[in-house]
């Protein structure tokens, strides 16, 4: 199984001229691909590898696991709308050069590779790494084109895909060699899946707890 051990890449966020305000309370948004019950098995394996392997973290529950295709941050609650265009149009133009099945639908397998980790100093954000598919890469570049073309603020760091499973972790006996991580096994990698939709996500917090709802789902067609 792959491990790729890697620093953490900082974000640059470009913001333009044209974004607009009003008075409703902002949500806090990213758009993301969501994973079925089979998959999400595949994930939590490695959140409990991983979990035997640490001595301190966050471990991200089941429900809360997915793939970020865009992070928008804060968004007026009146721009939402605008945003379901941008999901439809993206994913029109991102798929429909690609190979379909029988049913005429564009074929959007997703590969879970392996497992990695970018490190910050004491702590590492832990993850499952999604093979770079053309259909995956052209859907965030359009994604992330379209919505900077329509006046939302977005994250323009080089897309790696991955599943984040733990964050501010430390590994027992971490060393400078990174023995423990190289114990990191998940037995069901790699692990394909069809995927079939898209969602705009709002994050929030629930009496101390990180919660992700879907706000809107948009077919793959
Ligand atoms: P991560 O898993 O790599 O941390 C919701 O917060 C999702 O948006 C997370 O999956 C997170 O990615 C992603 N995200 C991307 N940029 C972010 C940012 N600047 N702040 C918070 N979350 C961000």
């Amino acid at each position: 199984m792959p491990q790729i051990d890697t620093q953490d890449t900082s974000a640059k966020l470009i913001k333009p001229n044209s974004a607009d305000s009003n008075t409703a309370k902002p949500a806090r948004l990213f758009i993301a691909i969501l994973f079925d019950e089979e998959t999400l098995d595949v994930l939590e394996d490695a959140v409990s590898s991983l979990r035997e392997l640490s001595s301190a973290g966050r471990f991200v529950k089941r429900e809360n696991l997915h793939l970020t295709l865009a992070f928008l941050g804060q968004v007026e609650r009146n721009r939402i709308d605008a945003l379901k265009q941008v999901l439809a149009e993206a994913v029109a133009s991102a798929t429909s050069r690609h190979a379909c099945d029988a049913t005429r639908k564009p074929i959007t397998q997703l590969t879970l590779t392996g497992v990695g980790r970018f490190k910050q100093h004491k702590v590492s954000t832990y993850w499952v790494g999604i093979e770079a598919v053309p259909w995956l890469v052209e859907l965030h570049d359009k994604l992330v084109a379209s919505l900077f073309e329509t006046g939302f603020s977005v994250d323009r760091k080089p897309f790696k895909p991955h599943i984040t499973v733990g964050r501010d972790i430390v590994l027992k006996e971490d060393s400078d060699n990174g023995s423990s991580f190289k114990r990191w096994q998940v037995d069901s990698l790699p692990y394909a899946k069809r995927v079939n939709s898209i969602h705009l996500m709002e994050s929030s917090t629930q009496e101390g707890q990180l919660s992700y709802t879907s706000l809107f789902e948009q077919r793959l067609l």
